[in-house]
């Protein structure tokens, strides 16, 4: 295959049992929360409209002061069974929590450097807890981890002398060292989440990517690890040279999502991580920031574009420092969490509806096993009433709106459309579930001069 040594390992979307649950989920909750979670975007007075999580960088920090707020983080609000119990009334099916950022700072007591939770006020084994919470409730648990170190003595954004060579060496070891502690202390996560990897650094080593793939899954069985950690010989991320993902999933969508139409995309696996402001994923207190929340029912029509087109999506909770979260998401897992346990049935276990095409009033999706076709209407026409234009040769057997389960009725266009009316006054996007079936053509005795053969 292209005689990559580091490349893909597979040609395929992986199909054991791990993976089809992670694809069955489709919605996932991510988790930022560290030390930037305090100071949430302000410093020395000074607010930093930029990601929370960079105000190291946003506002040049230097390291030991940064590393002070351990004092701080106390947390006292913090409860793992409230957390996991949010992501259960989101609607979420799995979650992707930070263990270390780019500031280097860990949420569990790594034996490989100090700068982590233990010695903070709060002590205790932050993720620990958090997979047990989590686990409990149900939901699967995915480990973030940035490879990218502002913290560490070792980090390189490229080696370019020996001394670099060897001061990364030693970076790529404390790395595997810790990757290898977090799947060896907390057994049950189903999943890990590379990023801060497109470095020159990483990117000259590709071998150590593969080999930390393949260190994660032998400690633990069916792990999924996304393609942000990959890259092959050459340098090449996410895919190999020669095209192929690695890793299991694409996980390249980062605020942003493939263009509705595009089923290429469909072809793969793949994960898009949203953030609810324009651009934090630490908690950030500004108001600038506030004013680009995006509205929880945007967050079900991004959930449901990602699933329409075959992919997942992983909305981003940035708890604030005392461990509570902000009203605004606080409003997202009401909303949202609402509309899933009325319509759930469009997204978890649902894809690609193959031969329905894009409509622009919004979204179809497929549940595999059953073959029902979901139509979600994010965007209510101003006449009152959708279009749905049916894939050749198929039939509508039954029209029912899902949340209530009742019939609804609609209006033939000929063999190849219906009208449904839509309620303009509806809060959130209504759902029908069309149960469809092969329209069987009467066998006619003419023969039809098209198909002589000739
Ligand atoms: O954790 C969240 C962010 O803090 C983190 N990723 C999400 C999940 C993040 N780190 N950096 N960024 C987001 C901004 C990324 C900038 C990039 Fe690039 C653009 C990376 C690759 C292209 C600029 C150009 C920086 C490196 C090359």
């Amino acid at each position: 295959m292209g005689g990559l040594e580091y490349g893909a390992q597979t040609h395929e979307p992986r199909d054991d049992a791990s993976m089809r649950s992670f694809r069955h989920d489709r919605f996932g909750q991510f988790i930022h929360w560290g030390l930037y979670a305090l100071p949430a975007g302000s410093w020395d007075g000074v607010t930093y409209g930029f990601a929370a999580e960079f105000l190291p960088q946003s506002a040049t920090i230097p390291p030991e002061r940064w590393a002070r707020l351990g004092d701080e983080f106390t947390a006292p609000e913090f409860d793992p069974m409230t957390w996991a119990r949010t992501a259960r009334d989101l609607g979420a099916r799995y979650v992707t929590i930070t263990t270390k950022h780019h500031d280097g700072f860990c949420l569990w007591p790594s034996e490989y450097t100090d700068f982590t939770v233990a010695a903070t006020p709060l002590k205790r084994d932050v993720i620990g807890d958090l997979v047990h919470a989590y686990t409990d409730v149900g939901l699967a648990v995915h480990l973030y981890y940035s490879v990218l170190d502002w913290h560490h003595p070792d980090w390189r954004y490229s080696v370019d002398t020996p001394a670099d060579r060897d001061a990364f060496t030693r970076y790529l070891t404390f790395a595997s060292d810790q990757l290898r502690e977090l799947a060896t202390r907390y057994p049950a996560v189903r999943g890990f989440w590379f990023d801060g990897t497109w470095d020159e650094s990483v990117k000259a080593n590709g071998r150590w990517t593969l080999e930390t793939e393949r260190m994660l899954k032998a400690l633990i069985p069916g792990a999924i690890v996304n393609s942000r950690l990959r890259a092959d010989e050459h340098g090449t991320r996410h895919r190999g040279s020669e095209g192929a993902l690695m890793g299991d999933y694409f996980s390249g969508y980062e605020r942003r999502l493939p263009e509705p139409w595009d089923r290429s995309v469909t072809a793969e696996d793949w994960e898009a991580c949203m953030t609810i402001p324009q651009n934090s994923w630490g908690y950030h207190a500004g108001a600038d920031v506030a004013r680009s929340h995006k509205h929880p029912l945007e967050l079900v029509e991004q959930l449901v574009h990602a699933v329409s087109l075959g992919g997942n999506l992983l909305l981003n909770f940035g708890p604030r420092g005392d461990g509570s979260f902000p009203e605004f998401e606080q409003d997202v897992v009401g909303t949202v969490g609402a509309w899933l346990a009325a319509n759930g049935a469009c997204v978890y276990g649902c894809g690609v509806a193959e031969g329905w095409d894009y409509p622009g009033w919004g979204f179809y999706t497929r549940n595999a096993e059953t073959g029902v076709v979901y139509a979600i209407v994010t965007r209510i026409p101003v006449s009152g009433a959708v279009v749905l234009q049916l894939p050749e040769d198929i039939r509508i057997h039954r029209l029912t709106a899902l949340d209530t389960g009742e019939a609804v009725p609609f209006e033939h266009r000929g063999d190849r459309a219906i009208r449904i009316g839509v309620d303009r006054a509806a809060s959130a996007p209504p759902v029908f579930a069309i149960e469809t079936r092969h329209h069987e053509t009467a066998p006619s005795a003419e023969v039809n001069p098209d198909l002589a053969d000739v």
